[in-house]
């Protein structure tokens, strides 16, 4: 560990240039307000980058300047005044309040990130006061080129412009919350030159908690998608009954019951899904297999409770006056369908997760895309998942079938949800 302090990144730009939506991407929070409306951020705000409730880095979202060209001009006229003394001297105006909170915020940090729009045209007009002003201050400095119309691109300009005043710039796509996407930001920073000894020793220390970070959700996002399965295929509906009364509505009721407490388990474990990654605002709409889904379960289940039935009914018969019998329902082996739709759901609604962005606010749509769906399993993990299947179901063994679970899916995420050789 560092003894060096917690970094802090200011976040500064014009509005609506996507400031709050890169905090939004590297702090993993998806609460952080974004929107097309011009103006959305109003005032400085702090928000951490936490990893098990450490803060591991800071970043100030801001609002754009209001008056950047008086305070430039003002600034330009005390030259060799600190900046300090000249917030001071102007910090009860009602003119430069707003901006000068958010020279404070910048004043605090050790980073200052400047956000560009890089699918509109440099215009030195509306820009150059800002940049005047941040050149004025001591801090290091990052640009970020984000372009936010695909179909526009100034790179170049914006590039030759800022680089002739010594600033150095990165791309960064806010819409990607992927590890990948940041690791290759943190990648470049630490190219730079300029970046002082300490806090590139404290930058590395945050890319890496990063990666644990990533690792740690996926890790924990394949135990919760084995217990959910295992809990599943182990669960027991039971109603008690009279025999030769109320059979059809048993049925009826033990279905019904069933299926409820199935689907509230696989709810239950996606949501826990969705807050390990951040995702606590996200509405999800599950458009895929929902209906399908239902069949599956519904076909085996109905055979296997008429089986059930057929068997108490059976057995029911012999008394001569009525007894309390107790019918049960649950997946049996022969329901292998039931393991590949979960472990098929479960995968797809982690994979568009992770890659849906924490900087993205609509919905996150899990739909049937016929061409486009994922061959999760080779033949030899369907076999095991096929046995893995038999033995949870029959409770048999099912600490080593959870573990055998976990290792297959743990193969299956590297390799066809994030690329980890990637990473490594
Ligand atoms: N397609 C696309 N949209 C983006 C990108 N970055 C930001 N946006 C959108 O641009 C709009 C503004 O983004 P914000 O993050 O709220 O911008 P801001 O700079 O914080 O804006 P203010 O708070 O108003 O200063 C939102 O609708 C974002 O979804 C991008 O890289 N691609
Ligand atoms: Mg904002």
């Amino acid at each position: 560990m560092t003894s060096n302090p917690t970094l802090t990144f200011a976040v500064i730009g014009k509005p609506n240039k996507g400031k709050s939506s890169i905090i939004s991407a590297l702090t993993f929070d998806n609460t952080i307000e974004v929107s097309s409306k011009i103006g959305t951020t109003k005032e400085a705000n702090r928000y951490a980058y936490k990893y098990q409730d450490k803060e591991i880095c800071y970043f100030y979202d801001t609002p754009g300047f209001e008056q950047a060209k008086a305070i430039y001009n003002l600034l330009d006229k005390n030259k060799n005044k600190p900046f300090t003394d000249f917030i001071q001297e102007h910090r009860d105006e009602k003119n430069y309040k707003k901006d000068i909170k958010i020279i404070e915020a910048l004043l605090k940090s050790h980073f200052i990130i400047w956000v560009v729009n890089i699918s509109e045209k440099y215009n030195k007009h509306a820009i150059g006061s800002e940049l005047e002003i941040i050149k004025t201050l001591k801090q290091q400095k990052l640009v970020l080129l984000n372009q936010i119309e695909q179909d526009k691109d100034y790179t170049d300009e914006w590039k030759n412009v800022l680089e002739k005043e010594k600033f150095t710039t990165y791309s960064f796509d806010p819409l990607d919350s992927s590890f990948l996407n940041i690791k290759n930001l943190f990648d470049k920073i630490f190219e730079n030159k300029i970046i002082k000894k300490d806090y590139r020793e404290n930058l590395i220390n945050i890319q890496n908690t990063y990666e644990k970070h990533y690792r740690e959700n996926l890790d924990y996002s394949i135990k919760k998608i084995t217990s959910m399965i295992a809990a599943i295929l182990a669960y027991e509906e039971k109603e008690t009954f009279y025999i030769k009364k109320d059979i059809d509505n048993l049925k009826i009721k033990l279905i019904q019951n069933f299926r409820e407490e199935i689907y509230k388990l696989e709810k239950r474990d996606k949501k826990e899904i969705e807050k390990r990654w951040g995702y606590l605002e996200i509405e999800v709409k599950d458009r895929r297999k929902e209906f399908d889904a239902k069949m599956d379960l519904e076909s085996s289940l109905l055979e296997s409770l008429a089986n059930i039935l057929k068997k108490i009914i059976f057995i029911g018969l012999i008394p001569s006056k009525p007894s309390k019998k107790t019918a049960k329902c649950s997946f049996q082996k022969k329901d292998i369908d039931v393991s590949f739709t979960l472990l098929n759901r479960a995968l797809s609604h982690l994979d568009q997760l992770i890659n849906h962005g924490h900087a993205n606010r609509k919905p996150l749509e899990i739909i049937n895309d016929e061409n486009n769906q994922k061959e999760w399993f080779s033949q030899e993990d369907k076999d095991s998942i096929a046995k893995i299947h038999r033995d949870l179901v029959s409770d048999r063994n099912p600490d080593n079938a959870k573990e055998e679970l976990q290792n297959l899916l743990r193969n299956t995420v590297a390799n066809k949800i994030i690329d980890l050789n990637k990473i490594s």
